[in-house]
């Protein structure tokens, strides 16, 4: 990889510096990562590393490997507090909504067991996450056949795009706790995107709203060098 690239993908260069620090210590040791933050390896040889999930493809996509805890990948941080909780469901729907935490709380709840994949190289295996299915929130705001992507808004101008077929997978939440707790400040409380079949930048933190819109809109990273699909089994990691 020429650096020229690596400059163009700061998140990159420093998983592979990180890579590197790693490769000198042994698997289940605890270890200081440059840059702080401890964590754990996952053992080489964990069996989920091998196994197949229920539509065929490996649990763990290709050049991933597996940590034992949802690493803070930063952000600009928007207003973490429920209170200032709006979400608006918008763009092509015959009934726009804007919810605020209580009216999120009181849609059906999904709690779900799941995978996510950060582009940098590592995967969380079983994360436990509660949220509300983004196809209920579709329905609630009716959206219109015209609708062809989602855009995940976000704090401050962060934005992501989807396909509205995925978008409207049941496993896609806007998801307000992890492991039974409310995300934690890093992770974009009081509630964020959950996309786990995509790289987890599609997962939008601090989200605003869902935009549902006829022409694709490559979002903040997907306009910056990334994948604007992001599938992890393709390794559609850059553009
Ligand atoms: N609002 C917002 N959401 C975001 C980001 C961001 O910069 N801003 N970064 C994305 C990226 S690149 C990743 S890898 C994940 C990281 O989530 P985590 O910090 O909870 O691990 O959040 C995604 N969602
Ligand atoms: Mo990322």
């Amino acid at each position: 990889m020429s650096s020229s690239k690596l400059d163009r993908y700061p998140e990159l260069a420093r998983s592979i510096e990180r890579r590197r620090f790693l490769k000198t210590a042994l698997a289940g040791t605890v270890i200081t990562a440059l840059g702080g933050g401890t964590y754990v390896m996952a053992a080489a040889d964990d069996p989920r590393a091998r196994a197949i999930r229920a539509d065929g493809r490996p649990r763990l996509p290709p050049g991933q490997r597996i940590i034992d805890a949802l690493k803070p990948m930063g952000g600009n941080p928007g207003d973490p507090s429920p209170a200032a909780f709006r979400l608006r469901v918008h763009g092509e729907v015959d009934n726009p909504l804007a919810l605020d935490f209580a009216a999120l709380l009181a849609l059906p709840q999904t709690d779900q067991v799941c995978d996510v994949h950060c582009v940098t190289g590592w995967s969380l295996l079983d994360g436990r996450w509660r949220g509300v299915q983004v196809a209920h929130l579709a329905k609630l705001a009716k959206v219109r056949d015209t609708a062809r992507y989602v855009i995940f808004e976000a704090a401050q101008g962060y934005t992501a795009n989807l396909r509205l077929a995925e978008a409207l997978a049941p496993n896609v939440l806007v998801a307000h706790q992890h492991d039974g707790k409310p995300l934690t400040r890093p992770h974009g409380p009081p509630a964020r995107s959950l996309v786990p079949d995509l790289y987890f930048w599609k997962s939008a933190k601090w989200l605003t709203g869902i935009r549902f819109v006829t022409r694709d809109q490559p979002g903040y990273w997907e306009t910056r060098g990334y994948h604007n699909h992001a599938d992890p089994w393709k390794e559609e990691r850059y553009g």
